[in-house]
């Protein structure tokens, strides 16, 4: 009876292995150096706790085999090892706090690295993206490199000014509103993510990035596409009744290609 329920232990504990390693529930493609860098960390992670769950699986079976009883014998109180609890305790902790750090940098470049080295960087693309009920507003500065100041009494969406941007301001009158956020390859982005509203969340998969966008708060995200292509932004936080339709996309294309496509868009708005 024993040798049965053993090696049911160990069968069932390499058959729920099976779908982590077969299974078509991957992550969709990484497209940006830091997307890759999470995406070896999880592996990581995925690994570790996989060898962790079979070996401790495999220790039951073997429990069951060698300390199994038959079923009229009296029970037996056994103490237990203070050196091996505290031997396996540590050896959690220390795992799990050294995955931590391993991971920390790559959490953190996206977002603290960005706020402490956010000027001065001239080749850095600085787009500003900015949620409202139920759109994305994406603002790039135009050719001057600036914001223009914004003002609340100066929003006008049949206008197409949707931030209340200063078109008077000499740093303003050339800034852009579009609902699509292009992106040069290969090129540094950082995202100053706002809301005009309630929360929304800022979140591209093949990024790895998901961020909230806080009324009154400025979120900074910086990362560089190195991969073409076309990528849902996709609002994941509840905004209000039409949050299902809040979706823009972000297309990262040649840089050539970029710079044609934002004057035409210029082009466009005047
Ligand atoms: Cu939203």
């Amino acid at each position: 009876m024993a040798f049965i329920v053993a090696v049911a232990i160990w069968l069932l504990a390499l058959a729920l292995l099976l779908p982590a390693w077969f299974g078509p529930w991957g992550f969709p493609e990484a497209i940006t150096p830091l997307a890759r860098q999470i995406d070896s960390r999880m592996t990581l992670t995925f690994v570790l706790s996989g060898a962790i769950f079979l070996l401790s699986q495999f220790a039951l079976g073997y429990a069951v085999l060698r300390f199994g009883r038959k079923r009229k014998e009296a029970a037996t109180y056994i103490e237990g090892s203070a050196r091996w609890e505290m031997l396996w305790t540590a050896g959690g902790a220390a795992i799990f706090i050294g995955l931590s750090l391993a991971s920390y940098s790559a959490w953190a470049e996206a977002r603290f690295d960005a706020e402490r080295h956010s000027a001065g960087d001239a080749d850095r693309l600085i787009v500003e993206v900015v949620g409202q009920q139920f759109v994305w507003n994406i603002r790039y500065t135009g050719p001057d490199g600036d914001f223009g100041p914004t003002d609340p009494k100066l929003i006008d969406d049949s206008m197409g000014n949707a931030l209340g941007v200063d078109r008077t301001h000499p740093m303003g009158e050339d800034d852009l509103i579009v609902p699509r956020l292009a992106l040069p390859v290969g090129r540094e982005v950082e995202i100053v993510l706002k809301s005009k509203d309630v929360l929304h969340n800022f979140f591209v998969p093949e990024l790895r990035i998901k961020l909230d966008a806080v009324p009154g708060l400025e979120g900074r995200l910086r990362f560089t596409p190195d991969k073409k292509g076309t990528y849902e932004i996709a609002c994941s936080e509840l905004c209000g009744l039409g949050h299902y339709r809040m979706r823009a996309f972000m297309e990262v294309m040649e840089p050539a290609a970029f710079e044609t496509w934002l004057s035409e868009q210029a082009q466009y708005v005047q």
